[in-house]
Parts: C-alpha cells; sequence; structure tokens
C-alpha cells in the first residue's frame, strides 16, 4: 500500500466490458491514464518476496507473575567465633593497711601454733590408749569386713597406711591381732605376677601359702592374711577385715 501511494503518477486503471462503454467514458473524464479493453481473466499470483530485516526487540511480556512462596527453613548453626580481645586493664586498687594485714598474719600463725601442738598431744595420747609401744610398728582396726579400695581410704582418713607386714616378727604381731581374715597392703594392680607395696617398691618379704600365688580365676590382684599367718592372693573386691598400721 505505501508503495503504490509513493507512485509520481497515478494510474486509475478502470477496465470495463464492451457492454459498459458508457463507465469508461465517464472515467476518461476524472484520470489521467485510463485504460479501456476487453476483460482478461487473472494471471498466476507472484512468488513470495524475500524476508524483511529483524525488527526490534519487543517490550517485556505483560504475563501475570506467581505469588511469592513461604521463607525456607533456618540453615544449620555457624561454627564459633573466635575469643574477643582482652579487656581494658582494671583500675589500680586501693593501697592496703599493712600494719592490720600483719597483724592478722601474725594471730594466725599462733592459732596454728596451739592447733598443732594440740593436734601432737591428742596423737601422743590416743597412739598411749592404743598401746603404742616406741619404735614398734601400731596396728589398729575397727573390726569391720570391707573391699580393698575401702580399707585403703579408711587407712589414709585416719594418717596410716593397710597393714603390710615386712618381716615374720610383723606378719605374726597382725596375725595375732586379727579376728579374721584381713587384707595386707600389697597388690600385684600394677603388673600380673609381680607384687607391690602399696606405698610403694617390690616386696621384700612373703609368707605365701602353698601353690599361692595363682591369679585364680578372673584374676586375684590383692592379698590376705589367713587365720594361719599364711598369704593368698585374692580378689580385691572381695572383703575381709581392715587393719591400718601407723609407723614406728
Ligand atoms: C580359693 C581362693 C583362691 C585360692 C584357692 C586355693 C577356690 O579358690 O581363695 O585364691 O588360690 O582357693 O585353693
Ligand atoms: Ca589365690
Amino acid at each position: 500500500m505505501f508503495l503504490f501511494l509513493s507512485l509520481p503518477v497515478l494510474l486509475c486503471v478502470v477496465t470495463p466490458s464492451c457492454s459498459e462503454t458508457k463507465a469508461c467514458e465517464d472515467a476518461q473524464k476524472t484520470c489521467s491514464v485510463v485504460t479501456c479493453g476487453i476483460p482478461v481473466t487473472n494471471g498466476t499470483p507472484g512468488r513470495d518476496g524475500r524476508d524483511g530485516a529483524k525488527g526490534e526487540k519487543g517490550e517485556p511480556g505483560q504475563g501475570l507473575r506467581g505469588l511469592q512462596g513461604p521463607p525456607g527453613k533456618m540453615g544449620p548453626q555457624g561454627n564459633i567465633g573466635n575469643p574477643g580481645l582482652p579487656g581494658p586493664k582494671g583500675h589500680k586498687g586501693d593501697c592496703g593497711d599493712s600494719s592490720v594485714v600483719e597483724a592478722k598474719l601474725a594471730n594466725l600463725e599462733g592459732q596454728i601454733r596451739s592447733l598443732e601442738s594440740q593436734l601432737d598431744h591428742i596423737k601422743k595420747s590416743q597412739s598411749f590408749s592404743l598401746g603404742k609401744k616406741s619404735g614398734k610398728k601400731l596396728y589398729v582396726t575397727n573390726g569391720e569386713e570391707m573391699p580393698f579400695s575401702k580399707v585403703k581410704a579408711l587407712c589414709a582418713e585416719l594418717g596410716a597406711t593397710v597393714a603390710t607386714p615386712k618381716n615374720a616378727e610383723e606378719n605374726k604381731a597382725i596375725q595375732d591381732m586379727a579376728s579374721d581374715i584381713a587384707f595386707l597392703g600389697i597388690t600385684d594392680e600394677v603388673t600380673e605376677g609381680q607384687f607391690m607395696y602399696v606405698t610403694g617398691g617390690r616386696i621384700g618379704y612373703s609368707n605365701w601359702r602353698k601353690d599361692e600365688p595363682n591369679n585364680q580365676g578372673s584374676g586375684e590382684d590383692c592379698v590376705h592374711l589367713r587365720r594361719d599367718g599364711l598369704w593368698n592372693d585374692i580378689s580385691c573386691s572381695s572383703s575381709f577385715l581392715a587393719i591400718c598400721e601407723f609407723p614406728a
């Protein structure tokens, strides 16, 4: 359409049939170029023209946007942060009254000396009442049977250790005071078969019964003194008489 209108000469093409000569004559009065003739049949349509140049990019579409979804699940906790910087230095403290502090210290030292001498006195009178003899070990018992760990704890509370004979004389002394089978302060808990004093060091004296120690069953790491004065290795969780000793 645009190309047709831009032509400089207006072509007024009227093609009337022979019976329409009157209409042709009318057209000759108004058009600059008129062809009049007999009607002809139309030709076949021409071929398609070539593709035109690519058009400009169109405006964004106006399609409907969906609703915003719900927020996602919370993420995992982050790693622990680095330690903060050290705080500022504190204010200088008040000056102490050294004479007051010294007086309190002197008072406390006096109280400690008094308690020490009272404790010495109590220890002496207690050992005297138990029949302690100078240069001789003192063995004591509360007559109770308990597992080895309890015997150790009880003796430690008294400031003593578990009765441990280091020679035949001490073995006899313990045997004589024991009303029943008693634990001795000896075990092979550290190395199987190597009996040691609970206070430290390998044993230097023993009085094993025949065929003992045999570490029978699930293991026997403790030692008890039988009524006949002979030793047997036995389970530490079994209960036997608690006898403690105070050094000579
Ligand atoms: C008990 C137990 C052992 C000990 C044997 C000796 C049966 O187990 O006291 O320690 O060795 O007797 O026969
Ligand atoms: Ca045994």
